[in-house]
């Protein structure tokens, strides 16, 4: 834990320069007649998870690059969490991955969580990897597999998760299923996605009543001929089948270049079946880069749609759960997520600034130049010292990434864990 003096100095040498920015905006908006404590306010209660997965330097299956001080074991991870939600306040939660952190001792780790100000956020399961001393392999599938014995594997193995997340107080079971085939012929096409069902069935009858089944799709990798749950569609038809607890996630680097994803998230939420999101950046694909880095327009347009939905009372979808899934191959994985976590923030910041009164107006008179600018002035404004001064008043720092350089946090994880590496991916 951090003392909250480092971060209390450091607001204090940036305090000058960070009213002079926020007295703007307040005129600005307050021009507008948007009360900006109001959205000060709303960025404040936006959390944004954090996975276990994330806290070590990621890489290729070329080569990996950390440079130590990585959480050596769930309470580890746990710490590290637990520090960025101190710096920016926003990320009061943490996904687990199974059996990448088995929590061995569940009150300890329930201590720890507290002490830390934090909460469990989903358990994720993991049928894409063999363990060691497994009876069946996973190589040509796990839910889908043609042959029962390793669909029951898989189908225990999710449902332990559940076990553990129940130990730990979480109330959401994402699956992200690898299963798919890399030559044509390989596979029965039709097959596959009803055995697929059934074994998500059969984990949902499983799942205590408030919980929520997060079913994740992905277009390619580790399957290049055909994935079985490739697209949102698939996705949804399951959720359909399978429960009104079960709800679609979307991965924004799960997507093929130029994928229209905004419109993607209006029609889950139009059918109130949008659940979750993993925040990321992509270039090519399932990229896992910073958020916000490659498209942030995009970005923008995916939270104005976000917002719009959340905003609508007609809009039945349930509270969505946020998490980010990155990599950090070229950057410190701390300081990515704090990177990460701002550029979410920010781009909600913004979301909420859009006239939707006017913007509807202009949609109905179909003045298209009129609408688009509407979103273009908004992306356009520079909402950074809204989220800042949402952290300060909640006793975080005013630019968590400098805070965590000025007080050399990595070096001294460096001291204390050595060249550490964490599990994941
Ligand atoms: C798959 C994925 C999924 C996994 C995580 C490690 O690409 O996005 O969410 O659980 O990566
Ligand atoms: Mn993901
Ligand atoms: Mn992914």
């Amino acid at each position: 834990m951090l003392s909250n003096d480092i971060i209390q100095h450091h607001n204090e040498k940036l305090q000058a320069e960070h009213q002079f920015k926020l007295t703007y905006l307040t005129e600005l908006l307050d021009r507008k007649g948007i009360d900006i404590q109001t959205i000060i306010d709303k960025i404040k209660a936006f959390q944004v998870a954090i996975p276990s997965w994330a806290l070590g330097t990621g890489g290729t299956r070329f080569g990996r690059f950390p440079n130590g001080g990585e959480p050596r074991n769930l309470e580890e991870k746990i710490e590290d969490v637990g520090l960025i939600h101190q710096l920016n306040r926003s990320s009061n939660s943490i996904s687990l991955h199974i059996p990448w952190d088995i929590p061995s001792d569940a009150n300890a780790i329930k201590q720890l969580l507290k002490a830390n100000d934090l909460t469990i956020d989903s358990v994720n399961s993991n049928t894409f990897q063999d363990q060691k001393d497994q009876p069946y392999s996973y190589k040509f599938g796990s839910l889908s597999h043609s042959k029962s014995e390793v669909r029951d594997l898989a189908i225990q193995h999710n449902i332990q998760c559940i076990e553990y997340g129940k130990m730990l107080d979480s109330k959401v079971l994402t699956v992200w299923l690898a299963d798919g085939s890399n030559f044509p012929g390989q596979s029965h096409l039709r097959g596959a996605y009803q055995r697929t069902n059934d074994s998500l069935s059969s984990i949902y009858k499983s799942m205590p009543d408030d919980w929520t089944m997060l079913i994740e799709y992905k277009p390619y990798e580790p399957h290049f001929y055909s994935m079985v749950i490739p697209d949102w569609g698939t996705s949804y038809s399951l959720c359909q089948n399978i429960g009104k607890n079960a709800q679609v996630l979307v991965d924004l680097g799960h997507h093929l270049p130029n994928t229209n994803i905004e419109q993607i998230v209006g029609r889950l939420m139009h059918f109130g079946r949008l659940g979750g999101f993993h925040f990321n950046g992509s270039m090519y694909g399932d990229d896992d880069l910073t958020t916000g880095s490659i498209k942030p327009y995009q970005f923008f347009l995916i939270f104005n749609e976000l917002v719009d939905g959340m905003q609508d009372p007609s809009v039945k979808n349930p509270p969505l759960a946020w998490m980010i899934d990155a990599s950090h191959n070229t950057k410190d994985p701390i300081e990515d997520l704090l990177q990460s976590v701002n550029a979410i923030l920010t781009t909600y910041a913004k979301a909420l600034l859009v006239d939707r009164v006017a913007l509807v107006d202009a949609q109905e008179n179909n003045d298209v130049l009129r609408a688009e600018e509407l979103l273009r002035d908004t992306f356009l404004t520079d909402a950074r010292a809204l989220v800042a001064e949402a952290s300060r008043q909640v006793g975080g720092a005013i630019d968590p990434i400098a805070a965590f350089r000025s007080a050399k946090i990595r070096e001294s994880l460096v001291e204390k864990r050595g060249f550490s590496v964490a599990t994941g991916l």
